[in-house]
């Protein structure tokens, strides 16, 4: 990140006062294309989709280079089976069965890739049917489950998207990511959601494409029916259905995108979206949180516990742990909880702490493997300070007990305000 684009940045949470990013505003007629690699710097993005929270699509030039693309395909466009067994085929990947709905999503079993290929083999040639149903791989962590090495050149991050602290948090601990590979033939699909902790996501098509249903966020509230629920399949005719569905009638039509082969699918934080598979389909998709969409993920993790203290509220008082029950239950069913996102918001800033510590070109000359710079990691200290002040003033988050954080949570907040304080005119 350059100097005028942290100033860029910067002015926007400034004008947006506390304000959540990426809910208001005129909703986009349609969906930017961007075309030329060369001269699409990764300012341009910042300014353009990233800030605004607007959607994009990248061209298959950006991903020209990728192996998967050489390698997990056939001159004719098609997934290379065969290639993919040799080199996956005992992998245990998790399949999910689109046409059985569990809540809103669909179950998951979990079986050899050698076995979904070859139920996808029948089912495309049983006409796109199979006694078996309709069933999706979703969700393969191929990045975790392979070595740097066996990885290679699969796929190389697009800049755009490289200030991902998600991914930087689990690597940094060493358990998880949130990198994904999709696989399914034509009629497979995504049902109606916004992502895991309102992050972005990234997903680029290695083969095949996608339709995309996109609405920007509030856009979701027309669409719940009586009992205040969201759709699962937003092209049901159900919806159609006034009695049930009231609130209709305010809804305006999504946004739609055709994704093809190569190209990428920029999905903006909080926007709702249903995928659905035209072709025999590849995607990698990755979900990333940074500094822009932070205060939206503080933001949903605090709807998250008010849900969660509603669905046991009448324990409350005769529960003694009440509130750490809460954190329990909330982490369990949301993957996180305070104390987590405290820790979360810790390795990400002392990180930064350190890039900064070192001044700016010492900073830049070492480039610390925090690859976007001294001017991105000053921007990031700014968001973490605003998100954790925030944090520390809440009443659940001040019930946790942080006496063994080390530093505390006061402690790191007086560091990061003192890091906004001395970089404000660097
Ligand atoms: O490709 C799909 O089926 C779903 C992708 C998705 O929801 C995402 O990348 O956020
Ligand atoms: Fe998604």
């Amino acid at each position: 990140m350059d100097r005028d684009t942290r100033a860029f940045a910067e002015q926007h949470f400034r004008d947006l006062g506390g304000q959540l990013y990426g809910g208001g505003g005129q909703a986009p007629s349609g969906v930017a294309f961007i075309k030329e690699p060369a001269t699409f710097s990764y300012a341009d993005f910042v300014k353009a989709f990233l800030l605004p929270n607007r959607p994009c699509v990248f061209s298959s030039a950006f991903t020209e280079n990728w192996g998967s693309r050489r390698r997990w395909v056939t001159p004719e466009g098609k997934p290379d089976f065969e290639y993919l067994l040799k080199k996956y085929g005992d992998v245990v990947v998790p399949v999910a069965n689109c046409g059985v709905q569990e809540y809103n999503s669909n179950p998951k079993e979990h079986m050899p890739l050698r076995e979904y290929i070859s139920y996808w083999l029948e089912y495309v040639q049983g006409g796109c049917s199979s006694p078996r149903g309709c069933l999706y791989l979703k969700d393969w962590h191929l990045c975790r489950d392979s070595s740097a090495e066996d990885l290679g050149d699969v796929f190389t991050l697009p800049v755009y998207f490289s200030s991902d602290w998600l991914n930087e948090f689990w690597d940094a601990l060493d358990v998880d990511d949130y990198r994904f590979v999709y696989a399914g033939p034509p009629g497979t699909w995504s049902p109606f959601h916004a992502d895991i902790f309102r992050s972005f996501s990234w997903s680029a098509n290695i083969c095949g494409r996608k339709k995309w249903l996109f609405f920007p966020p509030g856009q979701e509230e027309a669409l719940r029916d009586c009992h205040g629920s969201l759709p699962y399949d937003v092209t049901s005719p159900k919806l159609l259905d006034t009695r049930l569905h009231p609130m209709l009638q305010h809804s305006s039509p999504p946004l739609e995108v055709t994704q093809e082969a190569g190209e990428v699918v920029f999905v903006p934080s909080g926007w709702h979206h249903q995928v659905h598979n035209l072709d025999d389909t590849i995607s990698i998709n990755h979900n990333w949180v940074n500094g822009c969409n932070l205060a939206n993920m503080w933001h949903f993790l605090q709807q998250e516990l008010r849900a969660v203290q509603q669905e046991v509220h009448e324990w409350r008082d005769s529960m003694p742990d009440w509130h750490h029950h809460c954190q329990v239950i909330m982490r369990s069913c949301s993957g996180i909880n305070f104390e987590e996102f405290y820790h979360f918001l810790k390795v990400i800033a002392e990180r930064r702490l350190l890039v900064l510590g070192q001044g700016s070109e010492a900073a830049q000359e070492e480039n610390i493997g925090l690859g976007l710079g001294f001017q991105q990691a000053a921007f990031d200290v700014g968001r973490l300070a605003e998100v954790l002040a925030s944090v520390v003033t809440h009443p659940d988050f001040q019930r946790v007990d942080t006496s063994t954080f080390s530093p505390g949570p006061e402690e790191l907040l007086r560091q990061l305000q003192d890091a906004v304080a001395a970089t404000t005119t660097l």
